[in-house]
């Protein structure tokens, strides 16, 4: 695998997006390989945890890859859009809590990608955006469903549709993570937790899930039709293309 290094530590699954220099943006090759690992660990019935994080010191994941976006019309989006929910509904379903250790950037489909685990663990120096809208996009991957499950539904629009970006501390005070340590802290405190959950009754902690996710396996699947495609609206007749063209060529 090119873009995501999977590896157990004993009985917990630690998963790196690893673009570093896209600052593991998501393309759909990584969607890919986070699928089939996703698959793997499924079947690896020894897990009882799973870690999530970024490569590199500067992000977790600076979103959905726009030089890929940039080429798609909408029919294209729509297709892009439904793989990736489903990926990510995938990663959510897992039957063991999966923890993510934010560790940078966490932005657009990176920021989605936090909101698809668990729990939610931040370095002090991680950013977290919704910045589709000033791209001229909605979020595609479970945003504008999971966000304010989480924040609350005046929390979810204000960050939607202004795509302000905001700092730990903030996300803390919103419950967009659950806790916020520093940078050279955050790989420890993730492995002690992902143990200390795996110490109870796998059977127990997987019950519990279920229970809490009862109404996210019964109630979303709409949503998440509805969100693919009103993003592959904003492809029609090539709108949201020049919006992105803009970041892409911010340097020259
Ligand atoms: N895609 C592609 N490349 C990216 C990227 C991204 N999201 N983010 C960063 N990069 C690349 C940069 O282009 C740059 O590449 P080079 O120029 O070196 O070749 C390299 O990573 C380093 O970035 P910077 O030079 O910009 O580094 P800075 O420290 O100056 O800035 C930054 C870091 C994170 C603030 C900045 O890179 C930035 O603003 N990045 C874009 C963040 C962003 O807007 N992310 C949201 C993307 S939209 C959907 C599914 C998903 C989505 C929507 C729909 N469906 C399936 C329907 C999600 C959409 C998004 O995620």
């Amino acid at each position: 695998m090119e873009n995501i290094r999977y590896e157990k530590q004993g009985a917990v699954g630690v998963l790196t997006i690893c673009r570093p220099k896209v600052l593991n943006a998501l393309n759909k090759a990584t969607l890919e390989e986070l699928d089939s690992v996703l698959e793997e660990i499924e079947n690896t019935p020894e897990l009882s945890c799973v870690l999530l994080t970024g490569d590199g010191e500067k992000a977790f994941v600076a979103g959905a890859d726009i030089a890929e976006m940039m080429e798609l019309d909408e029919a294209g989006a729509y297709e892009f859009s439904a793989y990736g929910s489903g990926v990510f509904r995938r990663l959510e379903s897992l039957d063991i809590p999966v923890i993510a250790l934010v560790n940078g950037y966490a932005l657009g489909g990176g920021c989605e990608l936090v909101l698809s685990c668990d729990i939610v663990l931040a370095s002090s120096n991680a950013v977290f955006a919704l910045p589709e809208t000033t791209l001229g996009v909605i979020c595609g991957f479970g945003g504008t469903q999971r966000l304010a499950k989480r924040v609350g539904e005046g929390n979810a629009k204000r960050l939607i549709f202004t795509g302000d970006r905001i700092g730990a501390d903030e996300a803390l005070r919103i419950q967009l993570c659950d806790a916020v340590y520093a940078p050279e802290s955050l790989w420890e405190a993730g492995m002690a937790l992902a143990k200390r959950i795996g110490k109870n009754p796998k059977y127990a902690v997987i019950n519990a899930k279920k229970a809490i996710d009862t109404d996210k396996n019964t109630l979303e699947k709409e949503g998440f039709q509805a969100e693919s495609r009103f993003f592959s609206q904003c492809f029609r007749a090539g709108k949201a293309n020049g919006h992105l063209r803009v970041f892409l060529e911010r340097k020259k």
